[in-house]
């Protein structure tokens, strides 16, 4: 089968660059939101989320008429969902997104189309869409939702992209295609094969969603081990960086790096899902969340014993993004150390983030300053080190050994 028209349901870091990279192959893309300043950005050619290169895409796709973004949805071929799927109260999964996609494409779905769900999500969570979208259309038959034979086709397989290298990633990765049926199966993999040069892998939808999990809650675990290592050096007046650097070099060791904690909306979720489905086996990866949260308390105590050096500490906190160089400021440890900072009241308290124009939401009316990197070395005594972007690792010594500095990245003493 031949996808002549697909539709991409949540146009955010994973829904818009799919789309336009689907959309850029020939293929025409109808992608849904329900941000209309979202769809009328799109459709004017630009781009509402940062990310190296999707401009470009983007642009090129809609100006070819091959992708349109609209808030209603259309019948289409092949629809791909890549929603939210945050967490509730307790670290619950929360899948109030997925089942509304559901529930707004259900209308316009016809005999043989493909639903793929993209979105992160718990272990059994594309059976429940199945069954939601059969709820919603008794007159046809979803895999494992119905007793009759299947005539509708539902698959998991789940993003796996770097934030700052989306549209390479898209492409080169390998792809986990969990299909409900050994038939789902075989049209996502015609599907990716439109655009995935990686290696399309077949398995059923519960492993390709613990497939999923299991990535992030290693990566997890691996970040928690090195913020673990940061505390126990600071207490042993040992310098992480050197001691990670020395270790890293045995052939069978590769130690990540410290941190002020893990953010973003999937290491510092995922493994809760993994935790929710088997909280008693989980240990390990509760753990390691539970040290990546803890971490931001820790250097939180870190920036107050350094204020405390001074009559009128000025604190420069530099980063509010969860990583370096992009604007996504989502479960960000820098933004949550920064906000700590001013309800804390211990100086004056000033934000460098290059990658946005205004102080966000949670940081208005704290007292809390937005200024340029320039300002913040004139002005500051105590430097903040949260993220990593290019402009501070462009700082020389000689710019900041006038400062106390609290460096959780290690930029100014790596090995
Ligand atoms: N971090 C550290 N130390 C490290 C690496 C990361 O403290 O050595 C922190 C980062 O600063 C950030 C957080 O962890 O706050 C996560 O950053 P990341 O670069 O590790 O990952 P994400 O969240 O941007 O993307 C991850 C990736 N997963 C893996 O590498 C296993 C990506 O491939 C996934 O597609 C993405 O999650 C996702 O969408 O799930």
């Amino acid at each position: 089968m031949a996808f002549k028209k697909v539709s991409v349901v949540g146009l955010g870091y994973i829904g818009l660059p799919t789309a336009a990279v689907i959309a850029s192959r020939g293929i025409e893309v109808i992608g849904i939101d329900v941000s209309q300043r979202a769809v009328e950005t799109i459709n004017q050619g630009k781009v509402h989320i940062v990310e190296p290169d999707l401009d470009m895409v983007v642009q090129a796709a809609v100006t070819m008429g091959k992708l349109r973004a609209s808030m209603t949805p259309e019948p289409a071929d092949a629809f791909m969902i890549a929603v939210p799927t945050p967490f509730k109260e307790g670290h619950q999964p929360d899948l109030s997104y997925i089942e509304a996609a559901a529930k707004a494409i259900a209308p316009v779905l016809e005999k043989g189309n493909l639903v793929i769900l993209e979105s992160t999500s718990p272990v059994g969570a594309t059976e429940k869409l199945a069954a939601w979208l059969q709820e919603q259309r008794p007159d046809l038959h979803f895999p494992g939702a119905s007793n009759s034979e299947p005539n509708m086709f539902v698959a998991h397989c789940p993003e796996r992209v770097l934030p700052g290298r989306v549209l390479e990633e898209l492409v080169s990765n390998d792809r986990i295609i969990g299909g409900l049926t050994a038939k789902c199966c075989e049209m996502a993999t015609e599907l990716y094969k439109t655009f995935v040069r990686g290696e399309c892998i077949s398995t059923n939808a519960r492993t390709a969603e613990m497939a999923k999990l299991t990535e992030n809650s290693f990566r997890d675990v691996n970040i928690a081990f090195a913020n673990e290592l940061s505390i126990i050096c600071d207490k042993l007046k040992i310098n992480v960086w050197e001691l990670i650097a020395l270790a890293n070099r045995h052939p069978r060791v590769n130690i990540l790096s410290p941190g002020p904690g893990v953010g973003g909306h999937c290491i510092a979720v995922d493994p809760w899902f993994i935790v929710d489905s088997a909280p008693d086996e989980a240990r390990i990866i509760r753990t390691a969340r539970e040290i990546n949260d803890h971490k931001p308390e820790y250097v939180v105590s870190k920036v107050k014993a350094a204020a405390d050096q001074f009559k009128r500490p000025i604190v420069a906190c530099l980063g509010l993004a969860f990583k370096a160089d992009i604007d996504d400021l989502r479960e960000s440890p820098a933004l949550d150390i920064t906000c700590e900072l001013a309800n804390a009241n211990i100086g004056q308290i000033l934000a460098v983030e290059p990658n946005i124009q205004e102080l966000p939401g949670k940081l208005q009316g704290q007292g809390v300053e937005l200024v340029s990197l320039q300002q913040a070395l004139e002005m500051a005594n105590v430097l903040v080190v949260l993220v990593d972007h290019k402009p501070f690792k462009a700082l020389h010594s000689n710019d900041i050994n006038t400062k106390v500095v609290v460096d959780t990245r290690g930029l100014f003493s790596r090995f």
